[in-house]
């Protein structure tokens, strides 16, 4: 039975529009990832990696509690926490994903991307790979699985799953929103946190009278954006002294070839990948072996 149906979510209990009643309560729910046991194929640019088989189960916190975020235009449910022991998966992303830190160029300026990217899905029109810019990627298993998790707590459907790596408190995402055309009207995009805590903060993208809403994204955390909210909110991670180092997942829906296009242009792109190996990314070729990086993170 679909974890939605237990849902029931309250009005807002005080101004902040966050409501302090724990809400559904559906039966514990157990996932175990089914992973290959020895080597994971992870994409285009990472033929075949032998990483360590995950011997962990994830669970969904239960009693399962979402908290309305309600403001002007503002549509947002928080689940904290989504997930119990959560540490297992952010060390399993952090080391079998290939990781990439996008260059590109916008009317003859450079910019480098503020954190580690990686990406995987491919849009609803599942055009033959031919069609794409790049080659799609399909979703490991194991985000599958969170997405299939995330797709029943939110009641809607994802082909998407971006992945950042901020590694420190200069790593960031600057006010933007998540309202391409590709992703189609009123699109709900749903963002897990695994790891540091960072600071969240989104402001009206007109009326200047509305406060700006901050908020922490705490280990385990499914933030669930809908309605309007992308339409006409912005969002933010901004930069940090001192913070530990987040994964965040997003889910999402791209209705065209476009959006596949544009995913993997600005989380893959065409530079160097890395990998997290020995406490540290290491910039690789896609075809070393894992045996090698670790030598090469080793050495002095
Ligand atoms: O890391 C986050 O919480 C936000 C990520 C984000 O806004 C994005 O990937 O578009």
């Amino acid at each position: 039975m679909s974890i939605a149906r237990f849902l029931k979510r309250k009005a807002p209990s005080d101004e902040s529009g966050y409501s302090e009643e724990p809400l559904a309560e559906p039966s514990a729910k157990r996932m175990k990832p089914t992973l290959p046991s020895c080597t994971f194929a992870l994409g285009f640019h990472a033929p075949t990696f032998t990483v360590t088989p995950p011997s962990f189960s994830l669970n969904i916190h239960s009693p399962l509690s979402g908290k309305d975020i309600i403001d002007k235009d503002l549509d947002m449910v928080l689940y904290r926490p989504f997930l119990d022991s959560p540490r297992q998966l952010y060390n399993y992303l952090l080391e079998s994903l290939p990781w990439y830190r996008v260059r590109y160029t916008v009317r003859g300026m450079t910019i480098n991307t503020p954190r580690y990217t990686t990406v995987y899905g491919k849009d609803m029109m599942n055009g033959v790979d031919t069609a794409y810019q790049k080659k799609p990627r399909p979703i490991p298993p194991l985000l599958a699985a969170l997405k299939d998790e995330v797709e029943r707590v939110s009641g809607a459907s994802f082909n998407f799953v971006l992945c950042n790596f901020y590694a420190d408190g200069k790593d960031s995402i600057s006010y933007h929103s998540d309202d391409e055309s590709f992703l189609g009207p009123d699109p709900t995009i749903a963002s897990m946190t695994l790891g540091g805590t960072r600071a969240f903060h989104m402001k009206h993208k007109t009326d200047r009278s509305v406060p700006v809403f901050k908020t922490d994204l705490r280990d385990a955390d499914l933030l669930i954006m809908r309605g309007k909210t992308q339409a006409c909110w912005e969002h933010s991670v901004p930069k940090r002294a001192n913070v530990p180092p987040r994964i965040n997942l997003t889910f999402r829906k791209a209705i065209n070839v476009r959006g596949t296009n544009n995913y993997y242009r600005y989380n893959v792109g065409d530079g160097p990948m890395f990998r997290y190996v020995g406490g540290k990314m290491v910039e690789t070729k896609p075809e070393l072996p894992l045996a090698d990086l670790l030598e090469k993170s080793a050495a002095p």
